[in-house]
């Protein structure tokens, strides 16, 4: 298949084009670079120490001796987001080029703002381009499990049956974002709904759970191949920032009470799934929507498993401490999302949890020194209130 992934240099978009290339696929790759940058901009930096572009395409051709086909850009220029589906027709498109990080869409009205255009607009500039260059093209879009909010009911992949007032209907399930961020993505699945509605054109909206780990196979034991992995207060996420944490022996934050129950899975599974959803795409006119995770774990809960494996595994003194949440959550609720076409399609969840973090652990402790010299990002000072205060220890 010809796939354009578009958010190539990411946590998740690096990793899948390698994954996708050894299976034979031809992957072009687009970025903005952004990421990077926003990064940068909160005074962090990814642990693992990547190359620059020009770098990663040359490990990219050492490793798979073709060129790496990287444009340089953002899909919110319609030049350059029509110009690339025109030219490269590909059979599908995989768009992880969005800003990822709720609280950095909590800073203030212009990360909101810039969130929203960021992410809003490069998804319509791509469905605009599929209608008019590709439309039998997949959409394979990242949306997130935090589009769905914490219903005190289970949620379904997407959609409901509902009888009201007589009548039946298969409707959306409600959307209940708890940041800007992931209202963002919350547009983007209503945008898309109705494109594939109007226009015929076909996507998966994968509502993804929580992301962690280092690397997946495809990168072998070349390091110049592993992704970014970010630990900040910002952009780095629950899992990843205790095992980052847990190896400079500095306290794993919980925040609040830690009941806050979210569906979690392996870097490696989510690169399994995606490639799932591309290699067996919707019919046409089908917009359908797959929850992406392999299990689900309340946040404290995590933080113990990674206590016990440093201990265990690495010898390493491991503290879990709660502190004040800075974001407005509900900390101990229920939690029951549906699973299933993922399954169905032969998704096999790779390692049992400890042993993924086992992994994670055993690279990142090479990359200690860059973790312990950027402590002043650990702790989060982005509050959902506005106020930009560091927020403390709880006793
Ligand atoms: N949390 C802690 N301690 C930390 C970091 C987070 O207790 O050090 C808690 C948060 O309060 C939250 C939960 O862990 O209740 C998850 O937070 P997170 O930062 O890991 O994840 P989140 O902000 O929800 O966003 C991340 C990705 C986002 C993706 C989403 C999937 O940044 O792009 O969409 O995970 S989900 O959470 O299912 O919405």
């Amino acid at each position: 298949m010809k796939i354009l992934i578009a958010g190539s240099d990411g946590y998740l978009g690096w990793p899948l084009g390698l994954h996708l290339a050894e299976r034979g696929h031809q992957v072009t790759g687009v970025d903005s670079l952004f990421r990077r940058r926003w990064v940068l901009e909160i005074g962090s930096d990814s642990a693992t120490p990547i190359l620059d572009a020009d770098g990663r395409s040359a490990a990219w051709e050492r490793r798979f001796r073709t060129p790496h086909d990287f444009v340089c850009g953002s899909l919110t220029d319609w030049e350059l987001a029509s110009r690339l589906v025109r030219d490269r027709r590909p059979d599908a498109i995989v768009h992880l080029a969005e800003n990822p990080s709720a609280p950095w869409s909590m800073i203030d009205a212009a990360h909101a703002a810039d969130t929203h255009v960021n992410n809003l607009v490069g998804t319509l500039n791509l469905l605009h381009a599929m209608r008019d260059f590709a439309p039998d093209c997949h959409l394979l879009k990242l949306g997130t499990m935090g589009e769905y909010g914490t219903p005190n009911v289970d949620i379904p992949e997407g959609f409901f049956e509902i009888d009201y007032r007589g009548r039946h209907d298969r409707l959306p399930f409600p959307r209940q974002a708890g940041s800007w961020y992931h209202q963002t993505k919350v547009h983007d699945s209503n945008n898309i709904a109705m494109a594939c509605r109007i226009w015929g054109l076909r996507s998966t909206d994968v509502m993804q759970g929580v992301v962690f780990g280092t690397r997946i196979d495809a990168m072998g034991s070349d390091d110049e191949l592993l992704s970014r992995f970010d630990f900040d207060h910002c952009f780095g996420t629950a899992l990843n920032r205790f095992c980052a944490l847990a190896v400079i022996g500095q306290p794993l934050t919980v925040y609040g009470k830690g009941g806050q129950t979210r569906g979690f899975l392996p870097l490696r599974d989510s690169i399994q799934c995606l490639t799932l959803a591309l290699e067996n795409p919707p019919a046409k006119g089908e917009y359908r929507v797959f929850n992406q995770f392999e299990e689900v774990y309340r946040v404290a809960d995590l933080a113990g498993m990674v206590r016990r494996v440093g201990e265990r595994s690495f010898g390493l003194s491991v503290e879990v401490r709660h502190v004040e949440n800075p974001r407005k959550e509900a900390e101990e609720h229920y939690y029951h999302p549906d699973h299933r076409p993922l399954l169905d399609l032969g998704y096999v969840p790779t390692h049992d949890i400890e042993k993924e973090i086992e992994l994670s652990m055993s690279d990142l402790l090479r990359c200690r020194e860059r973790i312990a010299s950027h402590s002043e990002v650990l702790l989060p000072d982005i509050r959902w209130d506005g106020r930009r205060s560091r927020v403390s220890y709880l006793s």
